[in-house]
């Protein structure tokens, strides 16, 4: 008899289950190595599924140490357990209770799903299949239950006892040193939303009041001392609250919402009910420790485990199939939510870099899977950017194509239709159709086709009708026509052609349906430039015939910012790749410097994008093929060095211009982070024109600097520069912040990405260093996981020593936290794209990995799917 979970799962394979659980009691009594669970389940025969059937509870290393079926223990012949499940061949076909007692070790729980213990706090993950590893469950997101947990633990070990829902009671247990707590949460939910903590903490809290006028008391639990900086965590907090209620029309269930911030965990963060647990990464900040890339994230990503309040825990998920119902709808509110608190146009040009430089290849390589996939083999390896970001830019183009009325309507329909139910995708869709009156089957093909689309666009301009067509053509192989919303106008020498008009775009939107179409502009004076795609409104690769003096003019005159941030880096791709005109670096040059002189202070983080180069991946992607990261390299540092001389007197005086003036306080807002940014890309275009007295002020900033934004930027510029001075500031920074674990990750990760010979001996001494450990994510992350991502040269070296060090960290990895080791893996997803040498030996390094014996699930799957 098999347990554990099948090799593949498949979508169409789903059917509900057998049984429900209505009711959950826990009792939880919290021990360093051998943690109880006591587990009262409520359950009955589910009228949808089979009658009859045995009840199939899935596990995962547990010790099952008692069980109970209405008060009476079973007979042998009755149960089969394992630590991977626990079968009742004949359960009662009515109403009937089930006692679980399972015992655990949280301790030597280094996979960091389920129960486990983070710098001595006691903490759960239970997405997606965590909880079968505190007791025997239905553990699939169909099945949702009402929880009553009671936690108990040593009062000194544990004084925080925290639980999902709202706190019931509370107490010492009489005659020993242990306290408890009860939770309750009314809210039925699925098993992945469980939680619980319980260690020593310190927090920070503050009132809200819902519009519904129910009080909740908001709090973020920290490691004690570092109270000071969750300030920043509280209070996004409190604006994502009074935001949902203002742009979604959702108020806040319960009447404590807990945030708690551990250093060990695996994601960034987890939205369970009343009771999110956060890598520690993404609460703690402050000037000294944080950058103002940290406090964005924090911002967001608090916003983000917020918003699953509705979009998630209030409306969850059938299956794991469905993961983009909640992730992709979730990550495009806390992108909303962004945009609202910071420049939206600056937002939308990091959403989109983002999405880029993640998403585009994996979609491109072999890890390449539909927004909502058909199936899995192991589904936490399916927490993805397409999941995430392209599964957001779908419900992005939903409301462009509906108009954000219509598109606020829907949300109103599918939040009240699906309210405590596990939805699809179909739901989704369902509420959006009966509220806009649209047929929304093509646009449905979105979810179900991997890969990024083609969209060619042609223009001819007729000058005796003085009209221009635009021809479009889509293409995605395998997939039928999508529905493809673009934003475009027509942009001249002195900005946009107002007084062209096309009765087939709306609003300024033309909907592509067909594999091809033309659209024809009328009253059109003389040759425009066409601006397509404006805002990227859909996430496709744009294929045009624009020329260099075309995206110049966008540059200067597009009145779409995304446009004109696009064309600088049209233009910039163009030169790193060979593919633009004579003269056009030194007009690119021109074009900057002009840009620089008339707007550069009036929206500085702006003018930072606009100065920013495609990164070197971005270029690899453009080409597409053969790629030898060497040759990119070279071709980036000289774009760089020749903007750095043209623009140089004006980028010196920008930073004259943006300096912080003495005893200026802190603020991470967004006008003040924009400052911050343009001054140091300044920095880095300098230093790279002149490594020699970039090396001087980059280690003046070093030294000056009042916040770890222009600390850290100074101290990139410098290791871009050999020499001692770089050597002996990055050993300072060591020393300074010896005592700050997620300081010090923004140090290893600065030093593995240094493109130079020496950087894997870097890597390997830092292995070594006192404060790097192979059992903690962040650190695993910070050196090892950004190697690959941010140092394409040494990751791709032709004598092949940058894979290996990779693939020997996956397989060290893989018997502590196979999930984290899977991540890592999936940096050799573009392996195909190089250049044969190159590729062969990634190859090499993938066959390695798969021939050894005793993989993991999760390590296994990505090591088959890449080669396959
Ligand atoms: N739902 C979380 C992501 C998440 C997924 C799996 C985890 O377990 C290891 C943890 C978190 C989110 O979207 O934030
Ligand atoms: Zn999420």
């Amino acid at each position: 008899m098999r347990t554990d979970t099948p090799q593949t799962v498949r979508l169409e394979e789903y059917r509900p289950s057998d049984h429900l659980i209505d009711r959950v009691e826990l009792d939880v009594r919290l021990d360093d190595r051998e943690t109880r669970v006591s587990a009262v389940l409520a359950l009955r025969p589910n009228p949808a599924g089979e009658a009859g059937a045995a009840l199939r509870l899935d596990g995962d290393e547990i010790d099952l140490v008692a069980l109970e079926l209405d008060g009476a223990v079973l007979a042998p012949d009755d149960v089969t357990a394992s630590p991977s499940g626990l079968v009742l061949h004949a359960p009662p076909s009515r109403p009937f209770v089930l006692r679980i007692e399972t015992r655990l070790d949280p301790s030597a729980n280094t996979k960091l799903m389920g129960l486990y213990r983070s710098g001595g706090v006691y903490c759960t993950q239970c997405e997606a299949d965590g909880f079968r590893r505190i007791t025997y469950f239905l553990d699939r997101p169909d099945v949702l239950s009402v929880y009553t947990t009671r936690i108990e633990a040593d009062r000194d070990e544990a004084p925080v006892l925290l639980g999902n829902g709202n706190p019931v009671e509370a107490g010492p247990v009489p005659g020993t040193n242990r306290h408890f707590a009860v939770w309750h949460d009314p809210h039925p939910k699925p098993a992945y939303l469980f939680a619980l903590v319980g260690g020593r903490l310190g927090r920070v809290s503050a009132p809200f009041t819902t519009m519904e006028g129910r009080t909740v008391e908001v709090a973020v639990h920290v490691e004690p001392g570092r109270e000071a900086r969750a300030g920043y965590a509280l209070d996004a907090t409190l604006r994502a609250m009074a935001w949902d209620e203002r742009a979604f029309g959702r108020a806040y269930d319960l009447d404590v919402f807990n945030v708690v911030a551990v250093s060990d965990f695996n994601m960034g963060a987890m939205e369970n009910k009343g009771l999110n647990i956060f890598n520690d990464k993404y609460v703690l900040a402050s000037a000294e420790t944080a950058t103002d890339a940290d406090y964005a994230n924090i911002e967001a990503i608090i916003a983000h485990e917020y918003f699953h309040n509705w979009s998630g825990n209030r409306v969850t998920c059938r299956d794991w199939f469905q993961l983009c119902l909640k992730e992709g709808l979730t990550v495009f509110r806390d992108q909303e939510f962004s945009s609202d608190m910071r420049s939206r146009a600056v937002h939308r040009i990091a959403e989109v870099r983002t999405l880029r430089a993640r998403q585009f290849p994996e979609d491109a390589g072999p890890l390449s899977h539909p927004v909502r996939p058909r199936q899995y083999a192991e589904i936490n390896n399916f927490y993805t950017a397409t999941v995430y970001e392209k599964g957001a830019e779908i419900v992005r183009m939903l409301r462009t194509l509906l108009g954000a009325d219509t598109f606020a309507a829907g949300m109103d329909r599918y939040f009240a239709e699906n309210d405590g139910r596990a939805a699809t995708v179909e739901d989704f869709l369902a509420a959006f159709a009966q509220a806009s009156g649209r047929d929304l089957a093509g646009f449905a093909q979105w979810y179900e086709h991997p890969g990024t689309p083609r969209l060619s666009v042609e223009g001819r301009y007729d000058a005796q009708a003085r009209t221009y067509a635009l021809t479009f053509r889509q293409s995605l192989p395998g997939a039928p026509a999508l529905m493809i919303p673009i934003a475009l106008g027509l942009v001249g020498p002195q900005g946009a052609l107002d007084g062209a008009t096309c009765d087939r775009v709306r609003d300024g939107i033309f909907v592509l349906e067909m594999a091809s179409d033309t659209i024809t502009f009328e009253n059109v004076e003389a040759p425009p430039v066409p601006s397509l795609l404006r805002g990227f409104s859909a996430p496709v690769r744009l294929e045009t015939a624009l020329g260099d003096v075309d995206r110049l003019t966008l540059l200067a005159h597009d009145p779409d910012p995304f446009n004109r941030w696009q064309a600088a880096q049209g233009l910039a791709l163009r030169l790193m790749t060979g593919a633009a005109e004579p003269g056009t670096r030194e007009a690119y040059g021109r074009a900057l410097a002009g840009f620089l002189d008339t707007e550069a202070l009036a929206d500085p983080a702006f003018a930072a994008l606009i100065l920013a180069l495609p990164g070197e991946g971005d270029v690899a992607n453009e080409i597409g093929e053969g790629v030898d990261p060497d040759r990119i390299h070279a071709a980036r540092e000289d774009l760089r060095r020749h903007l750095g001389a043209a623009l140089g007197v004006r980028l010196s005086a920008l930073r004259a211009a943006l300096a912080e003036p003495p005893g200026a306080g802190f603020s991470p807002d967004a006008a003040s982070a924009g400052r911050r940014a343009l001054r140091n890309a300044a920095l880095d275009l300098l230093a790279a024109a002149d490594p020699e007295t970039g090396a001087a002020e980059a280690a003046a900033q070093i030294e000056s600097a009042s916040t770890m934004t222009d600390r850290l930027a100074a101290l990139a510029v410098l290791s871009l520069i050999p020499g001692a001075a770089r050597e002996q500031a990055l050993d300072a920074f060591g020393a300074r912040y010896a005592d700050e674990p997620l300081v010090l990750d923004k140090w290893f990760a600065l030093q593995a990405a240094i493109p130079e010979a020496g950087t894997l001996a870097r890597i390997a001494a830092l292995r070594t260093h006192p404060a790097f450990s192979m059992t903690n994510p962040n650190r695993v992350r910070a050196l090892i996981g950004s190697f690959p991502l941010s140092n394409p040269t040494q990751f791709a070296r032709p004598d092949g020593a940058g894979f290996a060090l990779v693939a020997d960290a996956v397989l060290a990895l893989d018997p502590i936290n196979p999930q984290i080791a899977a991540k890592l893996l999936t940096s050799f997803g573009s392996w195909r794209l190089l250049e044969p040498g190159r590729g062969r030996l990634a190859r090499e390094a993938l066959e390695r990995i798969r021939a050894t014996p005793t993989l993991s699930r999760d390590v296994a799957d990505i090591a088959a799917r890449s080669v396959a």
